[in-house]
């Protein structure tokens, strides 16, 4: 293994430049940031898809979903790319080289600042906001969770080894994750009330999945303080992708059903035909006709 300075002076950011990796580990690592990037390319077509079947006031909702998409599958390419240009197998061990280039992921920070407030977004159009609330929203949301955003990412360089600059950025970073979680709350409460009551149970569920799922960031920040183990990298790296995965792809989905079936209970036709309601329900008219 290769040893852990006590300091920062060499400017490595992040635990992956300290650890020589197995062959497996090596290839877990690659396979996990290979696989999140190709599924999120993909998901980008289901989600322009998806817009057809909605009214115009909701296409907008997978349109951003596919946007995050590309943007979030641009930075894990890169971050899948620096994965292979950062170790060399030598002597039966992936190990990192540290000069030349370095493994970092701060490209992931720096996507979530353009994709986390389109995320934020999508829920607050999704839920049928009025414009005014709308706007008053969403900007608090955003301003929450760029807040959250920066301070993580100026604490993260912390992680080869200065825990006090982790900790101390990452509470603060938290603060602002909890202000964030009030201002969904909101957003969720005026989404339950504008909801036609087939759907009413969807934005409080959604909550809690918003919960379980943006909850995993903050743990993968922690995690380096475990020690530095070539395990602990790949799963830190699992934790990032199931992370990504759930909070822009899943999420996505959701939402995109969610809206699927409100459109249908609004009114709007081509959704009512995609969910397949109309013929059962010309199928019971006529049933009810004999
Ligand atoms: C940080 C720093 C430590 C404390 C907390 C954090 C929260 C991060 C979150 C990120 C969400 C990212 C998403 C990205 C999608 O593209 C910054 C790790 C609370 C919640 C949803």
């Amino acid at each position: 293994m290769v040893s852990m300075p006590g300091n920062l002076a060499t400017g490595l950011s992040s635990i992956e430049n300290y650890v020589a990796l197995t062959a497996g580990q090596y290839s877990m690592g690659a396979l996990i940031l290979m696989v999140s990037y190709g599924a999120q390319v993909a998901f980008a077509l289901f989600f322009l898809a998806s817009a057809t079947q909605l009214p115009p006031r909701y296409r907008i909702v997978p349109v951003l979903s596919a946007v995050v998409m590309v943007s979030s599958s641009i930075s894990l390419y890169r971050e899948a790319s620096l994965w292979q240009e950062t170790f060399t197998f030598i002597d039966g061990l992936y190990v990192p080289l540290t000069e030349g280039t370095t493994f970092s992921n701060v490209y992931r920070y720096g996507n979530w600042l353009i994709t986390v407030p389109i995320l934020l977004t999508q829920l607050a159009i999704a839920f049928g906001l009025e414009r005014s609330q709308l706007h008053k929203r969403a900007m608090r949301m955003i301003i929450a969770a760029e807040l959250m955003i920066l301070t993580g990412l100026y604490g993260q360089f912390g992680e080869p080894g200065d825990w006090v600059r982790l900790n101390v950025w990452g509470v603060i970073s938290t603060v602002f994750f909890i202000w964030l979680i009030v201002e969904v709350r909101g957003v969720v409460r005026l989404g339950t009330a504008s909801s036609p009551a087939p759907v009413a149970a969807w934005p409080d569920r959604i909550f809690y999945y918003f919960l379980a799922t943006w909850g995993l960031y903050p743990i993968a920040y922690a995690l380096p303080q475990l020690g530095t183990s070539g395990d602990l990298v790949v799963w830190r790296q699992f934790v990032f992708s199931v992370a990504d995965l759930s909070t822009k792809m899943l999420y996505g989905i959701i939402l995109s059903r969610y809206l699927l079936r409100r459109s249908a209970l609004e009114g709007y036709l081509p959704a009512a035909e995609a969910l397949d309601t109309r013929p059962q329900a010309s199928a019971a008219a006529s049933a009810n006709k004999d």
